[in-house]
């Protein structure tokens, strides 16, 4: 299954809403723009930017006379293509090793992401070592490892209760010892607002700077698609405190408010590298903004 069947899949409850506004389309009257424009705000898009789309796509249709159902949609599709467009991104994995910082609010999917992500590139024939930074539950370490099996990855881990940074440094020290091509390090869960966790992930940021400060470094903060608006909160928190190269949004699937991923690419202009869409090994797909919304509007 390629991107745009998975991610149609993945968005089929917010695609389901906007498919029934056109299914039921009768003219492009105020009454149609309205509820288009209630409709994209209930998908999470964001006010301002369902405001601004529906006001774009007013006057577009007015100056090319568009009436059908498909020429609003198409013209719908490029107004929200053009809001996210740039937003999209490849991982930079250029060094070996290249390391990967995942971070973000506990529950969000950064364990599972790390676990498909390894799959993904072992499978691409890359070396892969995974680190478990998440020392605060033994069940964390043990999360992991399961999934470096599955994947073929190594693994790292140290006892409960030991400093993440500790544990970084050697994931970093095997990766290097080990020809790694890729180091993924998992942190434990932290809210946005806790300082002192915020200043850990500092300290693990320090010392991935002093271990290899010439390798490609990806910090993902992992966003659950399911908390909307809250999880924009988070990112400008996140952002602000541990700078983010890219952000992957989770659990798409369980959502009826796709539309959150315009908000992200619009509000933080930081690009989305990853979706994720399900709990399975293959549910997690690299995001391309120009297809998200072809299967948003499909
Ligand atoms: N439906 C769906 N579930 C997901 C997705 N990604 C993760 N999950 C589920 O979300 C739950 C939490 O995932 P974890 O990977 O443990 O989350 P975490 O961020 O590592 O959690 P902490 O380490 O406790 O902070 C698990 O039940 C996952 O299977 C996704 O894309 N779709
Ligand atoms: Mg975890």
């Amino acid at each position: 299954m390629g991107f745009f069947d998975k991610i149609k899949q993945g968005l089929s409850k917010t695609t389901k809403q906007l498919g029934g506004m056109f299914a039921s389309f009768t003219g492009a009257n105020d009454e149609f723009y309205d509820e288009l424009e209630e409709t994209l705000i209930l998908a999470d898009i964001g006010a301002e930017n369902a405001a601004r789309a529906v006001d774009e796509l007013r006057s577009v249709a007015k100056s090319q006379g568009y009436r059908r159902a498909d020429e609003i949609k198409s013209a719908l599709a490029e107004i929200l293509s053009e809001q996210i467009s740039g937003m999209d991104g490849e991982l930079a994995l250029n060094t070996k090793p290249s390391v990967i910082l995942v971070i973000g609010v506990n529950g969000v999917g950064k364990t599972t992401t790390i676990g498909k992500l390894a799959t993904k590139l072992v499978r691409e024939g890359k070396k892969v070592v995974l680190v478990a930074g998440d020392t605060f539950r033994a069940a964390a370490a043990e999360q992991l490892t399961i999934w470096a099996q599955r994947a073929g990855a190594d693994i790292i881990r140290h006892e409960e209760g030991a400093d993440p940074a500790a544990v970084i440094f050697d994931g970093l020290a095997a990766a290097k010892a080990r020809g790694a091509d890729v180091v993924i390090c998992d942190t434990a869960g932290r809210l946005h607002n806790k300082s002192n966790l915020m200043n850990e992930l500092n300290k693990i940021s320090r010392v991935i700077d002093r271990e290899l400060p010439n390798a490609s470094r990806e910090t993902l903060l992992v966003i659950d698609a399911t908390t909307g608006q809250n999880g924009l909160i988070q990112a400008k928190q996140f952002k602000e405190s541990a700078g983010i190269s890219g952000v992957v949004l989770t659990k798409l699937d369980g959502t009826a408010k796709g539309g959150i991923v315009v908000a992200i690419a619009q509000q933080l202009q930081i690009p989305i590298k990853l979706v994720g869409v399900g709990e399975g090994t293959d549910d997690l797909i690299d995001f391309n903004a120009q297809e998200f919304v072809e299967a948003l509007l499909d």
